[in-house]
């Protein structure tokens, strides 16, 4: 059976059915799958939600299909503090995808007049936002000129029964691809793939070169060919297990209003004239699942760690090959914080370490070092070590003006932001030891002999 969203579920339901949690009272997809999952995220509960029921009748909708590092490490197969390692190795073997003549994202299609985007439950997450938006869309195009595809997320605001609107950030493949076209008054064909295993979402947020095909990569971080199928209104081809398909064109000097939008930094972005997507199609499966990720919230934020982490562990250890592990906390938002431990062999290295993980991450604020005593998923050790380890007259880099998120409410004008690195190792002459009570005497003495069992 190929890998897709059931059968993530349904390896879920077999081996962890505490992962996931199914609704099966109605409720709307405006707000009030919001008001469910802002209660649990307040707990710190991240099971994988199944809304069986919207409340007029609509598909069944899932969250969290990937918002725990559990979560995706049953997906890769690892342990959670492995992610990045088998994220990175199973990039390396990208697997070329196969073509098929039908597919179950076939089985209902939708084109012209019969498109109607109300009929998808879309969410309505915040307060501010004055429409539904398609959250879990994975956009695909292809490059024109090299037939090489492209993948990213991007936010889709409805604007309409066969309307869209779509933020690309300046300069990333999709706006690149686009802005080629609007050159020579084209439009952009797309197709949006909504609803997906795990691996897929990884794979399609792969950091690759414009010339490597991103299915090439889903494929080898799912590690099975993907299965595609011709799309019915569009020359691209489709993954023929996705549940749903939408089809259209990024039309080519035109702009309307998208926003506002609540984005990972939990602060909204204001409304802007953005590029709009005319629908040419809808196929979906006949008992469809529509895909959401809560914008702002843990999976969200969760999904820009192990891709980052992964490029920003390569980069370190081509100048600090002792590198042992990298973690983006979700408290930095997966994005403006990493901690990255080290073996430390040379005075010098916690400063490359720094320099190297600025430069391969844009988008990072504060990195902090530590040695490989520390565990970098355990924050309140990361914190103990710079209470401990770190002097800001010797231990600090600050650089001024650098490019970071245009998304951090902080910067200046355009995203314009300075990074912090700390070194918080300690010296390679060591400290005083650690506080340690004899290990032998811990093996001999249990709970169980000496305390009722409320008290352990
Ligand atoms: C849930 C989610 C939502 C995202 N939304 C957007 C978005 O609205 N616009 C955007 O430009 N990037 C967005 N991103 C980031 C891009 O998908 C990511 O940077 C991608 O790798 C860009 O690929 P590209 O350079 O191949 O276009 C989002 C990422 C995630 C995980
Ligand atoms: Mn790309």
């Amino acid at each position: 059976m190929p890998k897709d969203l059931r059968s993530f579920i349904a390896e879920l339901d077999a081996t962890s059915p505490e992962d996931v949690a199914r609704v099966t009272k109605p409720v709307s997809p405006r707000y009030e799958m919001s008001a469910i999952l802002t209660h649990l995220e307040k707990r710190k509960r991240f099971p994988l939600l199944f809304f069986k029921n919207s409340n007029n009748g609509q598909a069944p909708v899932v969250i969290n299909a990937q918002a725990s590092r559990r979560l995706m490490s049953i997906a890769l197969e690892c342990k959670p503090e492995n992610l990045a390692r088998a994220f990175s190795e199973r990039q390396s073997k990208p697997l070329a995808p196969v073509e098929m003549i039908n597919a179950p994202v076939h089985e209902i299609s939708r084109t012209g007049d019969e498109i109607d985007l109300n009929e998808v439950p879309l969410l309505t997450h915040y307060d501010v936002n004055v429409a539904p938006y398609i959250t879990a869309g994975i956009v695909v195009a292809v490059d024109p000129d090299t037939g090489v595809r492209n993948t990213s997320y991007n936010r889709l605001m409805m604007a309409g029964k066969r309307e869209l609107r779509i933020f690309m950030a300046v300069g990333r493949h999709l706006w690149t691809l686009h802005n080629k076209l609007e050159r020579r008054n084209q439009p952009l064909p797309i197709a949006i793939i909504i609803g997906v295993h795990p691996l897929f979402s990884l794979g399609a947020q792969a950091l690759t070169p414009a010339d490597e095909d991103e299915y090439a990569v889903i494929g080898g971080m799912m590690n099975e060919p993907l299965r595609l199928v011709r799309a019915k209104t569009v020359p691209i081809l489709v993954p023929a297990d996705a549940e749903m398909i939408i089809e259209g064109q990024i039309m080519p000097n035109l702009r309307r209003l998208e926003g506002p939008f609540g984005e990972f930094t939990g602060h909204a972005v204001p409304q802007d004239q953005r590029q709009v997507i005319e629908v040419t199609a809808i196929t979906h499966r006949e008992n469809y699942i529509f895909q959401d990720i809560h914008a702002g919230y843990t999976e969200h934020k969760l999904m820009g760690a192990v891709p980052r982490e992964a490029a920003l562990l390569k980069a370190v250890r081509l100048t600090v090959p002792t590198v042992t592990n990298v973690c983006m906390p979700v408290s930095g938002n997966c994005r403006f914080h990493a901690y990255i431990s080290i073996s430390k062999r040379t005075p010098g290295q916690a400063k490359n370490a720094i320099c190297a993980a600025f430069a391969a991450d844009m988008l990072l604020k504060h990195v902090v070092v530590v040695d490989d005593d520390i565990d970098v998923f355990d924050e309140e050790r990361v914190l103990w070590a710079i209470s401990n380890r770190f002097q800001a007259d010797r231990g600090l880099v600050v650089i001024a003006n650098a490019q970071g998120s245009e998304l951090d409410p902080s910067a200046s004008p355009g995203g314009v932001n300075a990074k912090m690195g700390l070194d918080a190792t300690k010296p390679l002459t060591g400290f005083p030891p650690e506080l340690r009570v004899p290990e032998k005497v811990l093996e001999k003495i249990s709970l169980d002999d000496f305390l009722p069992d409320f008290a352990k």
